[in-house]
């Protein structure tokens, strides 16, 4: 033990004098990562020598820092947002192809899951389009490189993805998996969902009820695992996500609330707010803009299920882009189901 802890001392200095805490591919030597070994082993009995394996193994990654990229300030004339350009990144016609073929194939999953967790097909599909297209790109980075860079070397938010990477740890030992094995987004996100570690233990669920939970290898298994997500968050069966609405004019800076569902629909159409449909959702809703660069911005105004896509990215551009090409996706196939 003293031997060791005076290694560890020592290469701690060494490390200290001849590199800058970036350029430390070294973690075992650092200050924080024995603090983070030892909470691991106090808080959750894991073993230290497991431990140092995995983190003795773990990189740094620039190109992780780089894209997390540091707190930026805000810009004093924001800059111009563009939803139809956003938009057009996911709804291709080979994405809106590639859904209604993971549909067929998946189609009794699907069903299941709208059963369980009220989401339909097409919600899931949108999700599963926009985050990885159905599993093409699921990220091939080593998870566990990308976030002990962030949580030791990251430009900001280094304790969430310390939590992150605890989460990993946790998550490796449950499923009994080599957690140097597990590949993932830059930040960390795994499989055809994109779940971070903590989600990923909190709302994954065996949905092929194969005894063990595979978001990266089992399609059924990320089919439900949306569901359980978006039903944790909120999602109620049968309720439109978003509906178009019209402001008055002058309105917009009053009214537009982006991700904050801060309004009444009630007070809403006595301030003029015209609803495109009669049977809107119970509960509050969001106001957000839908702008094009020169030309009038669209409106529409988001609810409950709007919100519970939401959780799964803050950005109401993000949510937009799931429920259209959820449209998408859903019309394509009352074609082909049609035509055949
Ligand atoms: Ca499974």
């Amino acid at each position: 033990m003293v031997v060791k802890s005076l290694r560890f001392a020592a290469l701690t200095l060494l490390a200290g004098a001849l590199c800058s805490p970036a350029a430390n591919a070294e973690y075992l030597a650092r200050p924080e990562v024995r603090e983070f070994i030892e909470a691991m082993q106090a808080e959750h009995g894991m073993d230290v020598a497991e431990l140092e394996r995995v983190l003795g193994e773990a990189r740094y990654q620039p190109v992780v820092s780089r894209l997390i990229g540091p707190e930026r300030p805000k810009p004093v004339t924001p800059p111009v947002r563009s939803y139809p350009k956003y938009r057009a990144k996911f709804l291709t016609k080979s994405r809106i192809a590639a859904g209604t073929q993971f549909w067929d194939l998946h189609e009794a999953d699907l069903r299941r899951a709208q059963a369980e967790f009220g989401v339909p097909p097409e919600v899931v599909l949108g999700i599963l389009g926009v985050e990885t297209a159905f599993g093409q790109n699921t990220g091939s980075f080593r998870v566990v490189d990308s976030l002990a860079t962030i949580a030791f070397d990251g430009p900001r938010r280094q304790e969430y993805f310390r939590d992150e990477l605890k989460e990993l740890l946790l998550l490796s030992r449950e499923l009994s998996i080599d957690p140097l094995k597990i590949k993932g987004s830059y930040a960390g996100a795994m499989g055809l969902p994109q779940f971070m570690p903590s989600s990923y233990r909190k709302y994954a669920v065996d949905f092929d009820q194969d005894g063990s939970i595979d978001l990266v290898g089992s399609s059924s298994d990320a089919i439900g695992s949306i569901g359980s997500y978006l039903k944790a968050f909120g999602w109620v069966d049968g309720e439109a996500a978003l509906v178009p609405v019209r402001l008055p004019a002058g309105s917009e800076a009053e009214l537009v609330s982006g991700l904050e569902r801060t309004h009444e629909v009630a007070a809403l159409q006595e301030k003029g707010v015209r609803f495109s449909i009669k049977k809107l959702p119970e509960g509050a809703c969001s106001v957000v803009e839908l702008p094009t660069p020169g030309k009038p911005s669209k409106y529409v105004a988001g609810f409950s299920n709007f919100d519970a896509i939401t959780r799964y990215n803050r950005s109401t551009f993000y949510a937009t882009a799931v429920l259209d090409l959820a449209t998408a996706i859903h019309d394509a196939r009352t074609q082909i189901t049609a035509s055949r």
